[in-house]
């Protein structure tokens, strides 16, 4: 006798968040900040079949990250026993929290529980991610974003990157003046030869004015994207920007969801789409912003949480490149593989995240 199939699916068990600063051997210079260490918060959502769902959140600042964790901890008193459907935990938790508003780490710890839904979805049909998502397992070109800010170190860090088969390679610039910029595109320029792509990232640090006399001098130096010249949320000013030159203007990795990202394309902020998973609300805010790319013909690009974007970079129409810079690899018992310039998704139901429970039991904080 058959077993009937469940009328409804898995239902919520447990949710286990916790706090890991993992130190970085090497700092992420920014023109707007360096991060000497990577708060993060791990999460296990457990089902009632037994599958474990896992994701992680990026705070950025370990100041963060205790309010983070306890913020994840306490949804399970909204969503035990209920289903483990991402659909209908997102309008849940959005109805919850609507008062008081779904950005900030309100929205960081929906888009948490979102992606580990997701990946506890894909095990409990024995599928990865990407399979669920009706795609297929395929090789995704990915470009290498360095940490260093320093044209010396910046060279030997994007000489390392070349040997490991990249083919694109995205620096930080914006802490002087635009010589230094200059400094650092040539010196990269040099180093890598005239078929590599290189991208710049000033992080938000200029104001429109500045960003647009920059761009002037930089303009014939053959840049494949500049990214966030200005304000995040300045999509006028990103717009006014992307107007003015031939180089292409990258956007959105602080995108805080679909209605954010709808903002930008409105007003035509940025020839490039960056999509974060985490701020656009998850997996399904992924898919949302990825619909949104294609209607507007953008291209999209990924920011962080590699493991999830390989996965969803190959259900998006207009993929670009995913973004590779490992946050998260000390605490993973495999860290994505890349090969030859492009991330591979693993073969495994899911995501493919497994934490390395004796690292984070010594980093946990
Ligand atoms: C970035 C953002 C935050 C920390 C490090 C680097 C950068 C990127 O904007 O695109 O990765
Ligand atoms: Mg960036």
């Amino acid at each position: 006798m058959m077993t009937p199939p469940r009328q409804q699916g898995a239902r919520i068990r447990s949710i286990q968040a916790r706090g890991v600063d993992l130190s970085l051997g090497q700092a992420v210079e920014t023109a707007s900040g360096t991060m000497n260490t990577q708060p993060i918060v791990l999460i296990d959502l457990t089902t009632d079949e037994g599958v474990v769902g896992r994701s992680y959140l990026r705070c950025y600042t370990p100041l963060a990250l205790g309010a983070l964790t306890r913020l994840v901890g306490t949804l399970q008193q909204v969503l035990e026993d209920t289903p483990a459907a991402p659909f209908d935990v997102q309008q849940r938790l959005q109805r919850a929290f609507r008062l008081v508003g779904d950005q900030g780490l309100v929205g960081l710890a929906i888009a948490g529980i979102d992606m580990a839904l997701w990946d506890a979805l894909a095990k409990g049909c024995g599928v990865p991610l990407i399979v669920l998502l009706g795609g297929v397992r395929k090789p995704i070109p990915a470009y290498a974003c360095l940490r260093n800010m320093s044209p010396g170190a910046a060279a030997d860090e994007a000489m390392g990157h070349l040997e490991q088969g990249f083919t694109a390679i995205k620096f930080k610039v914006g802490r002087g003046d635009v010589a230094a910029d200059l400094e650092m595109i040539r010196t990269l320029r040099r180093s890598v030869g005239d078929r590599v792509k290189l991208m710049v990232d000033y992080n938000q640090s200029l104001s429109v004015a500045q960003a647009i006399d920059r761009l002037r001098v930089l303009e014939g130096e053959g840049l494949y994207w500049v990214e966030e010249p200005t304000r995040a949320d300045d999509y006028e000013g990103h717009a006014r920007i992307a107007a003015a030159f031939k180089t292409s203007i990258q956007l959105g990795e602080n995108w805080s969801g679909p209605h954010e990202m709808a903002k930008s394309i409105r007003v035509r902020a940025s020839d490039y789409a960056t999509l974060d998973v985490m701020k656009m609300g998850g997996v399904s805010g992924w898919l949302a912003g990825a619909a949104q790319a294609q209607a507007a013909g953008l291209p999209v690009s990924s920011h962080s949480f590699a493991e999830f974007s390989a996965h969803l970079l190959a259900a998006t129409p207009t993929a670009h490149y995913l973004e590779y810079l490992d946050h998260v690899g000390p605490i993973l018992k495999r860290p994505i593989p890349v090969e030859d310039g492009r991330a591979l998704i693993p073969d495994c139901p899911g995501v493919g995240l497994e934490w390395d429970e004796e690292a984070v039991s010594r980093l946990c904080v």
